[in-house]
């Protein structure tokens, strides 16, 4: 199924003069602050969240998996699907694979299809997380930071066959996150397994194309729950330092302990040069891999303040790093539930893009406490709805995604055309 641009035009026709009130209305306010809106808007359209291959169907948890309809059966439906959420947002440019769940059989068509709906090919993601069927070795207790070097190969030899898939269809990076560690005491050498993963680490580097990147994500429990090879920002950080000059830090919202400050952290990793970008979702608990903004939008909103000002401390575009959604759950549908975690991802973005950051540092250095938090509960109680549209309606989306994605009964089309019975691949 494809999305028209007529159907797009006659949605946002019907809301157009709703949405203009409300959008002059914003504007206005902002301009009494100094604040030009139509910046906003721009840096707005020019901010891309790739979507990951995995978050199209419907997800599971350990007790299990309530199938949705009409989710896509293959990579090329895949690509379908993330065309679609594009069309609506313009925002989603770009999917991110994961292999060996997506495969890519025919390089130079699949490419043809993703540029069909203005799509890229963000990271690719490796995975020696589970086995897959006739492999030889098992990662059961690990695989870069095995005790047994031939798993160690074998993980490592993976990670670069996905560097050669991603090749073929113009990524730029590979992304590892690494599920190595122990759940017992004593079931692991704590320096042996950060040497050998180490080790298995620089050869996939030495691997990697020259305009290539690889960004190393933590996390810290599950499915290990005593250690965690690469637990923490600062593990992670450590492995980048050893690697090299290609090696960024992913920062992923749920893999961190409760409470943890992830903004300080994002600050530190933009301060020292090595923040790869990120894996958005949100979560109550753990690692929940929920909407995001959907639990905690506040924090989402103080980690973008950092985002932005770390982006222009060192100067760098936003297109220069990795902003992908990481979630996946049971109980919406995913396109739905993607259209919403961009548009929260869009609204925090807009609402650090409007802190007086002048004022900010004022109050900071006359230690002026009340202030400074209210200079940043202003922008973050601003609606900024009405921005965020404007800028998906400008670059060709639309007013109401969701309301759209209902009016066209995309998902009745899509189980019209693959079926009511469907399990993506790879979940
Ligand atoms: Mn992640």
């Amino acid at each position: 199924m494809r999305i028209e641009q007529y159907q797009i035009d006659q949605h946002n026709d019907s809301l157009l003069s709703r949405h203009n009130n409300h959008f002059i209305f914003a504007k206005e306010q902002l301009a009494e602050q100094g604040i030009n809106a139509d910046d906003v808007v721009k840096a707005l359209a020019d901010f891309q969240v790739a979507i990951p291959s995995w978050a199209l169907g419907t997800g599971g948890t350990r007790f299990g998996r309530f199938s949705g309809v009409g989710e896509p059966r293959s990579l090329e439906e895949k690509i379908e699907d993330v065309g679609l959420l594009h069309a609506l947002n313009r925002s989603s440019g770009s999917i991110s694979l994961h292999i060996p769940w997506d495969i890519p059989g025919q390089a130079q068509s699949i490419m043809d299809l993703a540029s069909s709906v203005n799509l890229k090919f963000d990271a690719v993601n490796s995975n020696t997380f589970q086995d897959q069927k006739d492999q030889e070795q098992s990662y059961k207790f690990g695989s870069l930071s095995h005790v047994d070097p031939k798993v160690r190969k074998q993980a490592v030899e993976h990670n670069i066959e996905v560097i050669k898939y991603g090749k073929e269809l113009g990524s730029k990076a590979l992304s590892i996150w690494l599920s190595d560690g122990s759940c017992f005491p004593g079931q692991s050498n704590f320096v042996k397994s950060f040497q050998n993963t180490l080790e298995s680490l620089q050869e996939i580097y030495a691997a990697l194309p020259e305009d290539w990147k690889v960004y190393v994500e933590y996390k810290a429990y599950e499915p290990n729950f005593y250690s965690t090879v690469i637990q923490d920002w600062g593990s992670s950080l450590l492995f980048c330092q050893k690697l090299g000059p290609k090696a960024d830090v992913l920062v992923d919202l749920g893999h961190h302990l409760p409470n943890a400050n992830i903004e300080q952290i994002v600050a530190t990793l933009m301060m020292e040069g090595r923040l790869a970008g990120f894996h958005f979702n949100d979560s109550k608990y753990g690692d929940d891999d929920l909407t995001v903004g959907s639990i905690r939008p506040y924090m989402l909103f103080l980690i973008f303040v950092e985002l932005v000002e770390g982006m222009k401390r060192a100067g760098r575009a936003s297109d220069t790093y990795a902003w992908m959604i990481d979630a996946s759950h049971n109980v919406k549908d995913p396109l739905e539930d993607l259209l919403q975690s961009v548009e929260a991802i869009l609204l925090a973005y807009a609402q650090s893009l409007i802190v007086d950051r002048k004022k900010l540092e004022q109050a900071r250095n006359e230690n002026d406490v009340v202030l400074a938090q209210q200079i940043l509960q202003n922008a973050f109680r601003t609606d900024v709805r009405p921005l965020v549209r404007e800028s998906m309606r400008l670059a060709g989306g639309a007013l109401d995604p969701i309301a759209l994605f209902r009016n066209l009964s995309v998902r009745t089309e899509l189980m019209n055309e693959r079926g009511g019975l469907t399990v993506a691949t790879g979940l």
